[in-house]
């Protein structure tokens, strides 16, 4: 089978992560790297034999012609990436979550591509994690009944500025950076909100935004579903880097848990599942659920490129978890209640 040529901008912390899932897939073969220090593009060329380095993303476009590029930049360069990826004829364009550092920014680069006839896809890979899968599978199957109310958690005390320094330095830090894998993950699985209510907070020293959230939704099927983030837990059960999920129905609740355990409780009594996922060389045993998932996605996505399938992740569709994010934020400003329809 001929494989698709891709080009990847940004060989920061999170490249090896989501490279080492594109190798994993027949039918995608990177032929070029971007960074704009070079030498980082060089080690992970080396990490992953990749032929061509860039430190000029201009000149990687004009040389290479990728078939579809996968942009790993920090999320301020995003529209200016996705732009240029457009002005050079590129017609199916990934980029790393969140999309934009506003929603002006998202919904720009949404019409940017729509009207270059360009694909956009987000790489948001939450909905795609193993015990997520399973999980949606056991509602859907009717054991607990029709769901009427739901809580999701992420909680944790990874000391996750270590990898990721830069998280500090964001004005807008938990709805954005973990908010858009956990109301990716509501929407998923719970559909649409119709309205929302947050509050937030900086627990931790030395950061510039929020690293706790609290959010209450009224989803479109009048369900309430209550999620919470936070970077400064110290609990039992840490969730990093995958959540914690109640959903209860009408003939009974399932729990996804700890160490990726899932309980499934009924008048008969209480049903566990441990959800397994292989490992792989390239990911961090830390993030071990979280990086298994880009496999997945980037699957999805390749298919809907070939014409072999739909994405879940296009552009317009991740739009809608970046409205909620900043929804989220409107609503801890004004204390109020946002509806959805009319945020836009
Ligand atoms: O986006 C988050 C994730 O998926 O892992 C890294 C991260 O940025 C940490 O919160």
């Amino acid at each position: 089978m001929e494989k698709l040529k891709f080009a990847v901008l940004g060989c920061g912390f999170w490249s090896k992560f989501q490279i080492g899932a594109w190798s994993e897939i027949d039918g995608a073969e990177l032929i070029a790297v971007y960074n704009r220090t070079r030498s980082r593009a060089e080690k992970i060329a080396e990490q992953f034999k990749v032929p061509r380095v860039y430190d000029s993303a201009d000149d990687l476009f004009r040389n290479e012609k990728p078939d579809f590029v996968d942009i790993i930049t920090d999320v301020d360069t995003h529209a200016h990436f996705v732009e240029m990826a457009v002005s050079h004829g590129i017609k199916n364009i990934i980029c790393q979550k969140p999309m934009a550092p506003d929603f002006t920014t998202a919904k720009r680069m949404v019409k940017i591509c729509s009207d270059a006839g360009a694909k956009l896809y987000i790489h948001e890979n939450y909905r795609w994690q193993a015990p997520v899968r399973r999980f949606s599978q056991i509602v859907a199957s009717g054991v607990i009944g029709k769901p009427f109310k739901a809580r999701v958690s992420f909680l944790s005390g990874f000391p996750v500025f270590d990898n990721q320094p830069f998280l500090k330095e964001l004005n807008h830090f938990i709805l954005t950076d973990m908010g858009s894998h956990i109301l990716d993950v509501i929407r998923f699985l719970f559909g649409e909100c119709e309205e929302l209510w947050c509050q937030t907070k900086a627990i931790n020293k030395g950061i510039k935004g929020e690293d706790l959230a609290v959010v209450m939704m009224k989803m479109e099927s009048g369900m309430p579903v209550y999620t919470e983030l936070s970077y400064a837990s110290v609990v039992e059960h840490d969730s990093f880097s995958t959540l914690h999920i109640l959903v209860e129905g009408e003939k009974g609740s399932v729990y996804l848990g700890p160490k990726f355990e899932i309980r499934t409780t009924t008048k008969d009594g209480t049903i566990s599942e441990i959800v397994k996922f292989p490992s792989y060389p390239w990911a961090d045993p830390d993030y071990i659920v979280n990086h298994e998932s880009g496999i997945h996605i980037n699957r999805n996505i390749l298919n809907d490129i070939l014409g072999r399938g739909r994405a879940e992740n296009t552009g317009e569709d991740n739009l809608e978890t970046v409205r909620l994010i900043w929804a989220c934020y409107e609503s801890a400003v004004s204390g109020g209640i946002i509806r959805i329809e009319e945020y836009i």
